[in-house]
């Protein structure tokens, strides 16, 4: 894991003056926006919801419970379009957690890095990018992400039954890339925890791992992290709840207990 102490020493070089080199810098910045992630609850919140008001009023329920909110198209875009505003701000202010934006960027380079520079514009620390782009791609969001300390995530195979079908076979392949590529950290599915585990292989100790498909896709609390993800992703089990601040505490909870050791502070 990317550890903080890197990241203090640039900083107190970097204020006593030190000339630090460029590519340290680059990791610097990118360790800056990055280090406010953290894994105290290893709860990333899908905030899926489409009202604005209740967007609002969840994140600010949950916040002391999950270590960062993923915005996925359907808030963004049904609260852009319906309010002209920009959810992924405000809920960052409300928060101050860091923001992942879920677009799963998947086009060309010159398109894709388009869509990187509007979504950071937008204030995300962090963005999905599909794997199954290629190399191109993924480097072009890369370059684009690492200017801004932005983090880079990408999706390795997805978690619903579909991605058996194309995603799976390729998502060794992706990972390695993704690796290769210096990427933040992948995605990797919760509703199958073998493939969780065989990705941290690939990947090693560095990389994030996030990892979706718990509850109403069928993953179980904890079994992800259990194989080595950093984050699980968690939605409905969260923001269906009658009381979802609760129900990220418990969450929180049951995944400490399953793992039953200090949390990382990136
Ligand atoms: O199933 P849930 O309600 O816990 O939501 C899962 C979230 O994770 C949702 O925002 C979805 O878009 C995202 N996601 C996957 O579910 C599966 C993936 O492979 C990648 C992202």
């Amino acid at each position: 894991m990317r550890a903080l102490s890197n990241v203090a020493e640039l900083q107190t070089r970097s204020q006593k003056g030190f000339k630090v080199r460029k590519k340290e810098t680059k990791v610097y910045e990118r360790e800056l926006r990055m280090s406010r992630l953290t894994e105290r609850n290893r709860i990333i919140h899908a905030l899926d919801v489409e009202d604005k008001e209740k967007a609002l009023r969840i994140a600010s329920a949950v916040k002391e419970y999950v270590d960062a909110i993923k915005i996925s198209y359907p808030t963004f875009l049904n609260i852009l379009i319906t309010h002209k505003s920009n959810i992924i701000s405000e809920i960052k202010e409300i928060t101050r957690l860091p923001i992942l934006a879920c677009f799963k960027v998947a086009d060309i380079p010159f398109i894709s890095s388009r869509i990187m520079r509007i979504t950071m514009d937008a204030g995300a620390d962090g963005v999905t990018v599909h794997g199954m782009t290629g190399r191109d791609t993924v480097k072009a969001c890369i370059a684009t992400a690492n200017k801004r300390g932005v983090g880079v995530f990408v999706v390795t195979e997805m978690s619903h039954p579909g991605a058996i079908e194309f995603y799976q076979p390729l998502g060794d392949k992706i990972a390695k890339m993704a690796k290769e590529l210096g990427a933040t950290g992948i995605v990797a599915p919760a509703t199958r925890p073998n493939r969780v585990r065989k990705y941290r292989k690939i990947v090693g100790e560095d990389m994030i791992i996030i990892s979706p498909g718990i509850g109403a896709q069928g993953g179980q609390i904890g079994d992800a992290i259990a194989e080595g993800a950093n984050f699980e992703v968690i939605g409905r089990l969260i923001y269906t709840s009658s009381n979802p601040a609760n129900s990220a505490r418990e969450i929180s909870q049951q995944l400490k207990k399953r793992l039953e050791k200090p949390p990382v502070v990136r």
